[in-house]
């Protein structure tokens, strides 16, 4: 290139991102990575809100970091080869931030993506940047693309768009548009009708870019390798007069292909504001039409629609090809880039086993899904607590009856006072100091067999014996024999003199409401035979929730036989009592702290040591 030729960037350039847009960033470094490029073009990212660390990024298959810097100052003074800033900053802070990039002589070059900047601003920056000859892409702008050296942040799309679009190594084509979104589009439009494209910049929607079109054309004019030059200018402005007027004085001699995007206003019957800030004609000379017909006088190739701008630049390129302006180069295909993980499986391009599954719960939709079941119906049903335990633990919408015994199963098991192992274990680990959680999984750990952990273990027993056909008497007996204890038989408290309240309720609830309860009938035979022995072997509250339970898988309609049977062997139902249990805990835990208590220490005289004898000795 001829050495009076401002080249904003190089194979070598580098440069530094403003902000934590690690995707950004890691599309350039697979833009780079394509064409070839020896080193990153990022040599560090400046994210004021972080303090110095790196960040890793896929350098090929390989794994590089990336240093991210706090303070601009260490980014610059660390990476002097730096000469490019890209600003991902906010509207509220790109002014401030490109004003201090500003004051490095050695960034020349700043790309800001954010819209929004209010124009005055914006101008005070373009004339700082002037004085210090510094080039400013943007405001609102993708950025640019100069294939197979340099790519500004998201320009140019995802890889696929990268490859398809031939941007990993440059072609004889330079184009300048005002729309960054319309940028992606050109890059199609050019490798699909040339030999490529040689650089593109996106000059941004303000009314106020930080560069002109002719910024940019100038320069490609004054570069050898760019043959023809692309422009897409849209309504509003005046920019695309200034190409005329370069043309009608001779300074610009290279085929130019333009197209004003915005035609369609004239079929509004008043003003337009598209969408970019800038792209409202304030007068009919900036109307998109009018610009296409004096940029069509002034010789630009102009075509009649937007839809046939492809086929006029490759009838422009064809003729520069036939003249022997350019001669096209052979094709070398770029380094393969690994595809990322996630995209490639999103094009159902691989497949892996998934680590672990779940059928529960999926939370990655717009809505929360109870097993398959939307939170919003959830509440509309209003399937309560009881629902939600069926639909989270069996996966089925139980009927209300059930959801409703579930919810007095918790309510009932809530608490049973202080006394009791779990609540007594919460209370002391509360007065030791410690928090919440560990006091409650202090108390939750000493449920089992003994103590409120006896339930599945009960619908476990009864029903294998009414299932084998015992009558009542023979199973007592049986495990009398065993030597084993009946889960869900007797309590250190209650008795038949002393009935268990809250076995009666869930009783007659079960009775009333179940369709059957043959279990429950049988288990009250079994507690008829053993209180005749001892008065406090009752059907406990672990046995008479195990033992309806049972009842209830089998016969609410919404569970297979192996179903029921499954969930007892799982060890279901314990967790009825560990739920329930844990608002008494938590309470119990509250209750300690609010009352100020202090470290426990079980008295002495409430303790019998007896030591072995043989040590006295
Ligand atoms: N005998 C519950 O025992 C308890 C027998 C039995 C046959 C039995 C005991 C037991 C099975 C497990 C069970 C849940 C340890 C209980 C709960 C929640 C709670 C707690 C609360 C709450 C009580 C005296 C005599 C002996 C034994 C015989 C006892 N149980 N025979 N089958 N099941 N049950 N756990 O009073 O001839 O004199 O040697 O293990 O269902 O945890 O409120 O406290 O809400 O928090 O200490 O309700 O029944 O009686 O062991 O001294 O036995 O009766 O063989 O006979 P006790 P023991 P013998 S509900």
């Amino acid at each position: 290139a001829d050495a009076n030729v401002r080249m904003l960037f190089s194979q070598a350039t580098r440069c530094i991102v403003w902000g934590m847009q690690s995707r950004a960033v890691q599309g350039m470094l697979d833009f780079d990575y394509s064409c070839s490029r020896t080193e990153p073009s990022v040599a560090a990212m400046v994210y004021p809100f972080v303090g110095d660390h790196k960040q890793k990024f896929y350098w090929g298959h390989k794994e590089i970091l990336v240093p991210v810097y706090k303070k601009m100052n260490d980014a610059m003074k660390k990476h002097p080869e730096a000469d490019v800033l890209i600003s991902f900053a906010s509207l509220r802070s790109a002014y401030e931030s490109t004003v201090e990039a500003l004051q490095y002589p050695q960034i020349r070059t700043i790309a800001i993506i954010a819209e929004g900047i209010p124009e005055n601003l914006t101008r005070k920056l373009i004339q700082e940047a002037n004085s210090k000859d510094v080039t400013i892409i943007g405001p609102a702008t993708v950025g640019g693309i100069k294939p197979g050296c340099f790519k500004i942040g998201n320009t140019g799309g995802m890889l696929d768009n990268i490859l398809s679009s031939r941007l990993y190594r440059p072609g004889s084509v330079a184009y300048v548009s005002r729309s960054g979104g319309m940028s992606n589009e050109l890059n199609n439009i050019i490798s699909l009708n040339t030999d490529g494209v040689f650089e593109g910049i996106a000059i941004g929607g303000d009314r106020y870019p930080g560069t002109s079109f002719m910024d940019h054309i100038l320069r490609y004019q004054d570069h050898p390798d760019v043959k023809m030059i692309v422009v897409l200018g849209e309504v509003g402005g005046t920019e695309e007069y200034r190409i005329i007027e370069g043309i009608q004085s001779g300074r610009l001699n290279k085929p130019i292909v333009a197209w004003c995007i915005g035609t369609c206003a004239k079929m509004f019957t008043s003003e337009v504001q598209f969408g970019h800030a800038g792209s409202c004609a304030n007068a009919e000379s900036e109307t998109a039409t009018a610009k296409n017909i004096a940029l069509r006088k002034a010789t630009v190739h102009v075509p009649e629609t937007f839809d046939e701008l492809g086929d006029l630049i490759q009838k422009v390129y064809n003729q520069l090809v036939s003249e022997g302006v350019i001669v096209p180069k052979p094709e070398v295909a770029p380094p393969t880039v690994p595809m990322d993980f996630n995209w490639a499986r999103e094009l159902g391009l691989i497949r892996k086993p998934a680590s672990f599954m779940t059928s529960i719960c999926d939370e990655r939709g717009q809505e929360l899904l109870y097993a398959g079941v939307p939170i919003t119906d959830v509440f509309k049903e209003d399937l309560g607590i009881g629902g939600v335990l069926g639909l989270l633990w069996f996966q089925k919408r139980v009927p209300r009856y059930a959801s409703k015994f579930i919810e007095m199963c918790l309510m009932v098991t809530a608490d049973h006072g202080p006394a009791v192992s779990g609540a007594h274990n919460t209370i002391v680990c509360a007065r030791a100091g410690k928090d919440l959680i560990s006091s409650l999984a202090s108390g939750l750990l000493t449920i089992g067999d003994r103590f409120g952990g006896a339930l599945d273990n009960a619908a476990k027993q009864f029903s294998e014996a009414y299932d084998s056909g015992m009558i009542p008497m023979e199973f007592v007996n049986s495990m009398r024999k065993k030597g084993k204890l009946i889960m869900g038989i007797g309590h250190r408290v209650k008795s038949i003199n002393n009935p268990d309240k809250r076995v009666v309720i869930l009783k007659s609830f079960a009775q009333e409401n179940f369709p059957c309860t043959p279990l429950l009938d049988y288990a009250c035979e079994v507690e008829k035979i053993t209180t005749s022995k001892k008065p406090n072997l009752i059907l406990n509250v672990d046995g008479l929730i195990g033992v309806a339970m049972v009842d209830l898988l089998r016969n609410c309609g919404s569970f297979t036989r192996e179903e029921a049977d499954e969930y007892v062997e799982m060890g279901a139902l314990n967790g009825l009592f560990v739920l329930g249990r844990s608002v008494g805990f938590i309470g119990h835990y509250l209750d300690q702290k609010r009352l100020k208590q202090g470290l426990y220490r079980h008295p002495w005289d409430d303790i019998s040591y007896i030591m072995p004898e043989d040590a006295q000795s």
